[in-house]
């Protein structure tokens, strides 16, 4: 399913097409993640409203869910992971319903890869500030969070097709893929329908509690604010790293 994303057969200005002689290994490995596929593939959309994933989020979340954000990772060899953070931080929901759906599409051990996390962190609702960090070889260019204890850390290792549910506000990260195997995963975020998303988009009237991202998509229940409609979606776009991370250690 990569392939034809990293093979360029999509209306996107950020994959290009590649010459029909590479292989799809080769295709694939150029790219460390993947962002909103499903934006521009109807493959993705229908893996975004899974059935079975709808149904554990209705239970988790709410009975009405909606998708903002999806992440194909390919964390090829040698890739580096992403430190320290709270998913909030980045996507806000107005009532800490943010959960991410981490759809394993290879064994994910700790030598490739895997998720690590701190069980509990997001009990609290607390956010933690960011950094700069300053470990390019094991980390990607994102901000670290700090100010916490991580050594009750632990391995979130996966078979294929297992699915890991976490909250927005759960402290989590990833190392480097230290094998010679890809670490393909598929990373969705949801959250409540009924919470406005002040992501992107100022609020109306300049009111910040009123802002709402509307590129949305349903995957259960209704939409409350249907009556707004949805914006168009963008181009799918692909994430940096400094290639430093590239060294074999
Ligand atoms: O799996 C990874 O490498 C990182 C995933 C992650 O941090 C996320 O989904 O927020």
């Amino acid at each position: 399913m990569p392939q034809r994303l990293c093979r360029g057969k999509y209306d996107s200005e950020n994959l290009k097409p590649v010459p029909d002689e590479m292989p799809d290994e080769e295709a694939i490995s150029q790219y460390l993640c993947i962002h909103q596929p499903h934006h521009i593939s109807d493959f993705m959309k229908n893996a975004v409203a899974h059935h079975g994933v709808a149904s554990v989020l209705s239970q988790l979340i709410a009975p009405n869910v909606k998708c903002m954000q999806s992440m194909l990772f390919i964390k090829p060899p040698r890739f580096p992971g992403q430190a320290w953070h709270q998913d909030e931080v980045y996507i806000p929901t107005r009532d800490r319903s943010l959960t991410g759906a981490w759809m394993a599409l290879d064994d994910a051990t700790v030598e490739n890869g895997c998720l690590w996390a701190l069980p509990g962190s997001h009990r609290t609702g607390y956010l933690y500030s960011q950094r700069k960090h300053d470990n390019p070889l094991e980390f990607d260019g994102a901000l670290e969070s700090y100010g916490f204890e991580d050594k009750d850390e632990v391995p979130v290792e996966c078979a294929t097709g297992d699915v890991v549910f976490f909250n927005g506000y759960l402290l989590h990260r990833s190392r480097k893929n230290r094998s010679t195997r890809f670490r393909r995963v598929l990373v969705n975020h949801y959250m409540n329908a009924y919470s406005l998303l002040p992501w992107h988009n100022p609020g109306e009237g300049g009111r910040m509690a009123l802002a709402d991202y509307r590129g949305i998509m349903m995957v259960v229940g209704e939409d409350p604010y249907a009556w707004k409609g949805t914006d168009p979606y963008g181009d799918a776009h692909v994430r940096s790293f400094d290639p430093a991370a590239l060294e074999s250690d």
